[in-house]
């Protein structure tokens, strides 16, 4: 089984900046920790971080074609904004997991919004790095079952 994690802009600055409301770890420790439990789950995973609104997008077209059965995806701020995420995300059909480090419910209002909310197979809030996990083991467990049926 082969998942796709994406992360959005400015979270490649994790561990370096405002860690009281983003924590200590750095993007590469979460990619390495979501690598191990993969593996241990006999999957394989591949990481993409981009600042660019179109590479995200490119990224995800381009998983409609290299065998990814999933995504799990940290939109960062084009959550709130990215109708191009969305229709790209609609577009590709895979089921993705949309997670957030922080519960965007309880911070500012604009942030309250998602636009990919509803295409979602789930969604993973305000459990830092671990929501990631829990969102790759969401993930993988919803695509086993599928595959079983
Ligand atoms: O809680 C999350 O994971 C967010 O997706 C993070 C986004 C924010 O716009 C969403 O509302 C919620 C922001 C990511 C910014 O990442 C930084 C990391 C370190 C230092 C500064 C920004």
């Amino acid at each position: 089984m082969r998942i796709l994690i994406l992360h959005g802009p400015n979270l490649n600055l994790l561990g370096r900046r405002e860690p009281e409301t983003y924590g200590h770890r750095t993007l590469a420790d979460i990619d390495q920790q979501l690598a191990e439990s993969a593996s241990a789950a006999g999957c394989n995973v591949e990481s993409f971080q981009s600042n660019a609104e179109h590479a995200i997008v490119d990224r995800i077209q381009q998983a409609m074609d290299d065998d990814t059965d999933g995504i799990v995806i940290n939109p960062a701020a084009f959550t709130h904004t990215s109708v191009a995420l969305r229709d790209a995300l609609a577009a590709a059909g895979l089921p993705f997991v949309e997670v957030h480090l922080t519960n965007p419910d309880a911070r500012e209002t604009f942030r309250q919004r998602s636009l990919l909310a509803d295409l979602a197979v789930g969604r993973v809030s305000g459990f830092g790095p671990h929501s990631y996990l829990l969102g790759l083991d969401g993930l993988i467990k919803k695509l086993q079952r599928t595959a079983s049926e």
